[in-house]
């Protein structure tokens, strides 16, 4: 893939894209995530330094989490302020280098008859997350005085705060900014550090200044014509969550401490792109977007943690409190599973760390077992609200039931347990709690369970379904395939309760009577009702799904009053018709392809997929993957674009009612991943092997990717016209 194919660029300023390119630009390393914003930017510009795994709650807020006083801020001034809203410019850009993980911007501006060019460039460190790297350049074509400002901004953009209720500062002399933030529940602190060096063509002292809630380096400096400043600046963030795993560093700003990080960090994006990318021949504009979709799911990796998961809208903001979702298990494992399986490892140890959080929620609910948080914060906690979206007309908050009813969570958790002893082969997690987890989880949908009197099968009444648009429904295919996948893998586990070390073994038997358990699930696994296909092979999404309105998404779209109405809940367009917001039985049927008939994949696909709003990101991917399995690789493609370039093209669904929900889409970088290695090569693991029969549509000649797969790396070619795929030992 041609170097220029990397790059990510916009030329020009239109304010209107702010909170757009904020995402399409956005750096990241896992433990911050850095919105693509100018450097002049603030809080109106939504500036974000987004943290990784630390919440706050202020008043009856949700509970969101932290933003980190902004370490990029920086003012010039010439005469008047260098700022791309205010100063005309006759050149600006910015490129995202995404084979390297870079952001360059480059502004001309034009004030008092002088041309000044500043560029940019800045990464946030891959070796250690902690640190952030910025290098900018001043040049003029006339004479000027520049007066520099950079520091931090202690003004932090927040959607439930201010969160910071209280600073110290510690600044020496301009050279060394270091600022802590005590939060509003008082339970953490982030510290931030920003080291300053100032490069100028005559010695230049740096004071310092503070103003308007901003710590700054100053200096002022003359340039001429001909002469270049240079300014570095290296940020270091620390927070009261990073304990002893993390250093508490100082940064430094030399050229050489500089130059040293860049050169490594190039070196482990090389690294990454050596094992994940993915060379799609035929079709540029999918290749680019997925591997534009891979960039972003490498920046948001929990690497620093060994027991850590994946916001569902990664660390681009604070949208959807930066919560897990069921996004991580059934839509982003499979990416680090074939490409970095440690990291697939922290994202289940996360599930594993957050069991006690899991049963103390079903316990809540009266039930046994785990059931886990459908929004996950630390420890479990759920940050689910009962009111998840605000009623455009009234203004008053909705009674929605995502929190308490999509109970198919747990279920996603068992399911990524399962695809990682599958697809690594490593054992010790069970010792670790996976077994525990799977049993728990069995048991929670044990307690869901119901039989009528003198009836002969258990039901699952009263869920919402991955089609959130029905709330509140009974025997939805998808939780009842999914329930019986828990019960048959925690009889899978028992099975292998020997494999687990003495004293762990002697434990789990001490704790569960695992004889008993056996039957218990056994029979519920066979006794659970599933709905099956009718004549024509449709299968219902749940009991009265066939009496609801027939009418087709744009019917609905035009009922309504509003377009940032809620289609879904009591009164929603949706609610009373068969539209549906997201792939719901095509999702089950999707993973469970192997246990039904070629043509009832299709009529299901045919059925459900027009009624399909596509109202989540997580829809389109589950579409394609249902499409290749019923041998329609060529309309898979459309719904696979559509998941790849979901970032790359930006936009997107913003709001929900009133709620913003806007930023990147983890689960549909994810999905897309999944489209090409399940559904176009056709990858999958039988019986501890790994087989391959791809499906590629028509436009796509060869895919070419590493996976690895049970500690052996493997190069997988798929050619138009083999039937099947050419697996390679690797490196
Ligand atoms: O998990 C999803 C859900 O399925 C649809 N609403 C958004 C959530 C987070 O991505």
């Amino acid at each position: 893939m041609d170097r220029e194919e990397w790059l990510i660029k916009e030329e020009g300023y239109d304010g209107e894209k702010t909170a757009d390119n904020g995402n399409r630009f956005f750096l990241g390393n896992g433990y911050m995530g850095v919105r693509g914003t100018l450097s002049e930017f603030t809080k109106e510009d939504l500036c974000a330094v987004n943290l990784a795994g630390i919440y706050d709650k202020v008043g009856d807020g949700w509970r969101e989490p932290l933003n980190a006083p902004n370490f990029l801020y920086t003012e010039l001034f010439a005469g008047a302020p260098l700022n791309v809203k205010t100063a005309p410019f006759e050149e600006h850009s910015l490129i995202l280098d995404f084979y390297s993980g870079i952001l360059r911007r480059k502004t001309v501006f034009l004030v008092d008859n002088k041309r000044i060019s500043y560029t940019c460039e800045r990464f946030p460190d891959m070796k250690d997350p902690h640190f952030f790297y910025e290098c900018s350049e001043v040049e003029s074509d006339r004479e000027v005085e520049l007066s520099v400002k950079t520091g931090i901004d202690l003004d932090v953009w927040d959607i439930n705060g201010p969160h910071y209720v209280r600073f110290e500062e510690n600044c020496k002399e301009g050279r060394l900014l270091e600022v802590t933030g005590f939060t509003a529940e008082d339970r953490e602190f982030v510290r931030v550090s920003s080291s300053v060096s100032v490069f100028s063509p005559e010695e230049t002292a740096l004071s310092f200044e503070n103003r308007d809630k901003k710590l700054l380096s100053t200096a002022t400096v003359l340039l001429r014509p001909g002469e270049k400043l240079k300014i570095c600046k290296v940020s270091h963030v620390f927070t009261s969550k990073d304990g002893k795993e993390g250093k508490d560093d100082r940064p430094s700003s030399s050229k050489e401490a500089y130059a040293r990080a860049r050169e490594e960090h190039i070196a482990w994006w090389e690294e990454a792109w050596d094992r994940s990318k993915v060379l799609i021949e035929g079709d540029k504009e999918a290749m680019r977007a997925l591997n534009y979709s891979l960039y972003h799911l490498h920046s948001i990796a929990p690497r620093h943690r060994k027991s850590m998961s994946i916001p569902a809208r990664g660390l681009s903001g604070q949208t959807y409190k930066g919560a897990v979702f069921w996004d991580t298990e059934m839509f982003i494992l499979d990416f680090f599973l074939f490409t970095e399986p440690e990291v697939a490892r922290t994202l289940i140890k996360y599930r594993l760390d957050t069991l006690p959080g899991a049963k103390k929620k079903a316990a809540d609910y009266g039930y046994s077992g785990a059931f886990y948080a459908w929004e996950s914060q630390e420890g479990g906690f759920d940050a689910c609200s009962d009111y998840n979206v605000t009623d455009v007309f009234t203004k008053r908050p909705m009674r929605t039931y995502f929190k308490d009813k999509q109970v198919h969570i747990s279920a996603a958790v068992v399911y990524g347990i399962r695809r990682y002893l599958e697809a690594t082969g490593d054992m010790s997690i069970l010792a670790e709690g996976a077994f525990e987890t799977v049993t728990e989880c069995a048991l929670f949908y044990y307690s869901l369970l119901l039989k009528r009197a003198g009836g002969d099968r258990y039901e699952i009444r009263d869920v919402i379904g991955p089609d959130e648009y029905h709330e509140r429904v009974n025997n939805n295919f998808y939780t009842n395939m999914m329930a019986r996948m828990v019960f048959l893998e925690a009889l899978e586990l028992f099975d292998r309760v020997n494999l687990l070390p003495a004293d762990k073994r002697a434990s789990i038997l001490e704790k569960y009577d695992i004889d008993a358990l056996r039957n218990t699930f056994r029979q519920a696994a066979e006794e659970l009702f599933i709905p099956s296909p009718g004549e024509d092979g449709v299968i219902r999404q749940f009991d009265g799904y066939f009496s609801l309105e027939d009418v087709s998404v744009e019917t609905v779209r035009s009922r309504l009053l509003d377009p940032k109405e809620y289609w879904g809940g009591a009164y929603g367009v949706a609610s009373d018709t068969r539209v549906i917001k997201q792939a719901d039985v095509a999702t089950a049927l999707a993973l469970f392809h192997d246990s039904y008939e070629k043509s009832v994949l299709n009529a299901n696909y045919n059925f459900y997929e027009p009624r399909t709003e596509h109202g989540s990101s997580l829809s389109a991917c589950m579409y394609a993957l249902l499409a290749c399995y019923c041998g329609r690789a060529d309309e898979a493609y459309p719904f696979f674009l559509k998941s790849a370039s979901a970032d790359i093209k930006g936009g997107g669904k913003q709001w929900a009612g009133l709620v913003y929900i806007g930023g990147t889409h983890p689960a549909s970088e994810g999905g897309a991943y999944m489209n090409v290695l399940r559904g176009f090569a056709g990858i999958e693991i039988k019986n501890g092997e790994l087989t391959a029969t791809p499906k590629l549509p028509g436009n796509i000649e060869r895919l070419v990717f590493k996976i690895v797969f049970r500690g052996k790396r493997y190069k997988v070619t798929v050619e138009k016209g083999r039937e099947e795929a050419i697996l390679e030992p690797c490196g």
